[in-house]
């Protein structure tokens, strides 16, 4: 008689904790058991001598949003999530972002029909407020909480999604009183907007003056501004996409005065750097992404915070637009001023080798930081824990077992996302996912794809641990209600 659906046998088991040597024992999708010689099973996988982590969690991906006009995003549900379960990732958190002038209600309707039948792994969403009218602050963001939409991501930025300061407020202050997480893009739009026009009248268009329209500084002072409003509302925010070395610098002056800071990096800020925009011709275009990629010191600092703490996940912002293709980058045309070129750089299949591979391997972080930034944070920061995140009896079998020695060479051939280029093509690496599971289903095993569109479901995320309300130290804001 089987006592399990899957067993897999001799793994070296790690969590944001430990590092043991079990058998992980499956039964109805999840985790029913661990520990040795585990007994009979209809399937055995043997993974002796292999890392056996928790599945990854890209809690910061766009699938099938749209865009300005013309422009769309290389990736849907089905092809997003193929890439991001070959590499090693088996739920994504993307988002359903609202219209200017429509609802967010209207926005998590859309994205559901446009996922409807297609992911391979678990799925949750965001919500993106570019339009907090009333009706949004006080009906809908409340009722979507309720319903399993706990994390909304605000804009200091872009002309169709930027908040400004005092709406700003409001959001943070809907955050507070009902246990929602607000995820802060912080760049300072108005100073974009004058560099940006100093060098379009110079006629210095070309990609790489898209790293210099946004310096450090633009980052630094939305992100302190971002921490200002968070700690006068007395609510926690996370920063995201944190690039620069005086972001992180504000991120830990705010960590180290108490207050409740959360951050995310990615993999275009530890291995790109501002000089990959300066490629020849249009090349520099493929890296145009923002923030910026920056340099040597500020990937230095990026690695600091991962390794010290002052990071707590580690995303894609995978944001696929095709290079060569009229609706990608080169949208008007392939010496388009940097101001028309479509920000965002693809990586959801490659975000977990690359930290697994500069971070574990290099020595930079230790296999317990890289699960803690990878799976467990990610979970615990969006209410998914302990569903996902970690291997433990009573958790999703979501779970990748890792060649953690194989060499690869990354090339766009080898990944499976529907964009023609990789910001990373060429990049030497050791460690790559060799069997995938999503909820005790194998789905990918050695480069073969083997799961249905539609197999991934939706998760309903709970309100996050972390910004459950603690006591006022200040005078308690008055709330509209
Ligand atoms: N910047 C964003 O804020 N989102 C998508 C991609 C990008 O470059
Ligand atoms: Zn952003
Ligand atoms: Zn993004």
């Amino acid at each position: 008689m089987t006592e399990f659906d899957t067993v897999i046998r001799n793994a070296v088991v790690g969590t944001a904790a430990d590092l043991f040597s079990a058998d992980i024992g499956i039964t109805g999708g999840v985790v029913t058991a661990l520990g040795r010689n585990l007994g009979p099973a209809r399937r055995d996988i043997d993974a002796a001598g292999r890392w056996v982590l928790p599945g990854g969690i890209d809690t910061h991906c766009h699938l099938d949003q749209p865009m300005r006009t013309g422009v769309t995003l290389a990736d849907d549900f089905l092809s997003g999530t193929i890439s991001a379960a070959h590499g090693g990732t088996t739920t994504i958190v993307p988002f359903a972002a609202q219209v200017h002038g429509s609802g967010v209600r209207a926005a998590v309707d859309d994205y559901h029909r446009r996922a409807a039948g297609k992911p391979v792994i678990d799925y949750a969403f965001h919500l993106i407020v570019s339009d907090p009218t009333e009706a949004v602050l006080r009906d809908e963001l409340p009722g979507l909480i309720r319903e399993g939409y706990t994390s909304f991501k605000i804009y200091m930025t872009y002309e169709m999604l930027k908040l400004n300061d005092r709406q700003i407020i409001a959001v943070l202050a809907v955050a507070r009183r009902e246990g929602a997480l607000v995820m802060v893009h912080a760049e300072n739009s108005d100073c974009i907007a004058w560099l940006t026009e100093q060098f379009e009248a110079a006629g210095q268009t070309a990609p790489y003056y898209h790293a210099l329209s946004r310096p450090l500084a633009v980052e630094r002072e939305g992100t302190h501004r971002a921490i200002t409003m968070a700690e006068i509302v007395d609510v926690p925010i996370l920063l995201v996409h944190v690039s620069g070395a005086e972001a992180v610098e504000q991120i830990r002056w705010a960590q180290g005065r108490g207050l409740r800071i959360y951050a995310e990096t990615c993999p275009q800020y530890l291995v790109l750097t501002a000089d990959d925009l300066k490629a020849p011709g249009f090349e520099g275009a493929k890296f145009v992404c923002s923030p910026p990629p920056r340099d040597a010191q500020s990937q230095q600092a990026v690695w600091n915070g991962l390794a010290s703490g002052v990071f707590h996940t580690f995303s894609s912002d995978h944001s696929p637009f095709r290079f060569d293709d009229p609706a990608g980058k080169k949208r008007f045309g392939a010496d388009a001023p940097f101001t028309k070129i479509p920000n965002g750089v693809p990586g959801i299949e490659t975000r977990l080798p690359i930290l697994l591979s500069e971070g574990v391997h290099q020595g930079r972080i230790d296999l317990a930081t890289f699960v803690r930034l990878t799976a467990t944070n990610p979970a615990k920061m969006y209410g998914l824990y302990p569903r996902k995140g970690t291997i433990a009896v009573g958790s999703d079998a979501d779970v990748v077992i890792w060649d953690q020695d194989r060499d690869v060479t990354i090339t766009n051939d080898m990944l499976h996302h529907n964009c023609d280029y990789t910001p990373y093509e060429g990049m030497r690496l050791r460690g790559w996912p060799a069997v995938v599971l999503s909820r005790g289903e194998v789905v990918v095993e050695e480069d073969k794809l083997l799961a249905e569109p539609g197999q991934g479901q939706f998760v309903r995320c709970d309100r996050p641990a972390v910004v459950r309300p603690r006591a006022r130290t200040t005078a308690e804001p008055p709330v509209k209600r």
